[in-house]
């Protein structure tokens, strides 16, 4: 495939130690060689590949501009599978656009955002999980991100895929086979054979199905927004947690107004922890502000951890907020249990339970830090009621991949039903095809080129 040469800074923009004009295209040489002379007058194209040579860039007149390394990688071995050579000049704004400007004199173009990993894929370096792998990386928020990204990026998910393709082929082989030649003596499989050969595959992407909950907790984190009535301790239960000061507690009701968002690692799985502003009626402008958007954080929520205090107990409008939320979310933590035994609780504690039959209650002292670990695992059996892993096994990166899967998974429990109902083998084999071309949308063999534009489009610059 023939493409024009493109250039690009792939550093960040700002001050630091180096900064990297990356050149990819048939004539990345040739041009880098304009803007770059090296120290001992030797010529990029005479250097191997993966070599970093000494030099300086100079401008159009020839003046000296900064001192550069410069780093050849020839096709197809490099990044994009082209020619690309990439100067690494002092990590300054100006310079790092100076070098870009030259390069463009020199006569390539300036890349769009994901350019470079987008010829990755056309010249069939990388697949699609793969560039939406290296996205993950890049954009990860949190240790667990890294290896649930890392591990695409070596490709679990291409080769789980790879081997499911192969499967069905197979099989459609064996059926085409009956198809066209149903005279011959060839090898059958036996309707029981065929059934249970395309359930395994059927089984095979039910399980990577599956795995996407746990990539989507492990990439965003899993939400657990912190909610209650002012005053209860959703602030000092955010800091007992974090073991660290992090939002203002005061005795004043409405102290929170604005959210507060922290990870938190629960034993490497990526918590979100969301301290909102006490849910209550109020003329005050701003913590009206900061109550609708704790409703708004409601939604978005995996958990929700709603707040009692033991001394004030439970109000009809807490109980009727709880009822409004999604009883599978709910875990309802009582606070302030050092206070018990205090005249103006008593009785309150015991209707708690008696208001609320089925859910998990938990009952802690954010001031005492006592009962934090059993909320922490009720928080972990809670959401992933066991089928969250963290393992290095592949696990589905976003929707797109999720979406075109199930449409997989759908056309071979269609083949499977065709089989199940005796409905002649070429049904079957239409489904079975189906599920390749939906297989084939993941990893990008069979997709068209605007969604494989838009994926890329949404890479950053210089990637
Ligand atoms: N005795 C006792 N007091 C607590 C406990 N947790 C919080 N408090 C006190 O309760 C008051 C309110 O605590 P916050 O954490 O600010 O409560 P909040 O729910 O965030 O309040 P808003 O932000 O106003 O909605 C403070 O005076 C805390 O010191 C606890 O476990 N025991
Ligand atoms: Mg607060």
């Amino acid at each position: 495939m023939y493409f024009d040469t493109i250039c690009a800074i792939a550093t960040a923009m700002g001050t630091a130690g180096i900064g990297i004009v990356r050149i990819s295209g048939s004539e990345a040489g040739g041009i880098a060689e304009k803007v770059f002379k090296s120290k001992n007058g030797e010529l990029l194209a005479d250097k191997p590949g993966y070599s970093i040579t000494y030099g300086m860039a100079v401008d159009e007149e020839g003046m000296f501009v900064d001192e550069v390394l410069a780093m050849t990688m020839w096709a197809p071995k490099s990044y994009t599978g082209e020619d690309v050579v990439e100067l690494h000049c002092h990590g300054g704004r100006m310079i790092t656009k100076k070098i870009l400007e030259l390069v463009l004199k020199a006569g390539a173009r300036l890349a769009e955002p994901g350019e470079f990993s987008k010829r990755a894929f056309l010249n069939g370096k990388i697949d699609l999980t793969k560039a939406e792998a290296i996205i993950d990386i890049i954009n990860a928020k949190t240790e667990t991100a890294i290896y649930a990204a890392g591990n695409n990026l070596k490709g679990s998910i291409y080769h789980r895929l790879k081997e499911i393709s192969r499967q069905l082929i197979e099989i459609l082989a064996y059926l085409e086979a009956d198809i066209d030649y149903p005279e011959e003596e060839l090898y059958r499989f036996s309707s029981q054979e065929l059934l249970e050969r395309i359930q395994e595959q059927k089984n095979e992407i039910e399980g990577l199905l599956k795995t996407y909950k746990s990539g989507r907790i492990m990439r965003e984190g899993l939400k657990t927004a912190i909610i209650g009535k002012p005053n209860v301790g959703k602030s000092s239960l955010l800091n007992a947690v974090l073991n660290a000061e992090r939002a203002i507690v005061t005795e004043i009701p409405g102290t929170t107004r604005d959210i507060i968002e922290e990870y938190y690692d629960l034993g490497g799985i990526p918590l979100v922890l969301i301290d909102t502003a006490g849910i209550r009626e109020t003329k005050d402008q701003i913590e009206k502000i900061g109550v609708e958007k704790t409703q708004e954080k409601i939604k978005e929520a995996d958990i929700i951890l709603y707040v009692l205090d033991l001394a004030s107990g439970i109000s009809l409008e807490d109980l009727e907020q709880i009822k409004r939320l999604n009883k599978e979310k709910v875990l309802v933590v009582i606070n302030k249990v050092d206070l018990r035994g205090r005249e103006d609780g008593e009785g309150k504690e015991e209707e708690i339970p008696r208001l609320l039959p089925g859910y998990k209650l938990l009952f802690i002292s954010a001031k005492e830090k006592t009962g934090l670990y059993e909320l922490q695992e009720s928080i972990k059996e809670k959401v992933f009621a066991g089928d969250v892993e963290i393992n290095d096994k592949p696990l589905l990166a976003n929707v797109r991949q999720k979406d075109s899967l199930e449409k997989a998974f759908l056309s071979i429990k269609n083949a499977e039903d065709a089989v199940k109902a005796g409905i002649p083998t070429d049904m079957a084999a239409i489904d079975l095809k189906q599920a390749l071309l939906s297989i084939g949308e993941v990893t990008g063999e069979t997709l068209d080129d605007e969604i494989v534009d838009k994926i890329f489009s949404e890479f950053c610059l210089g990637k």
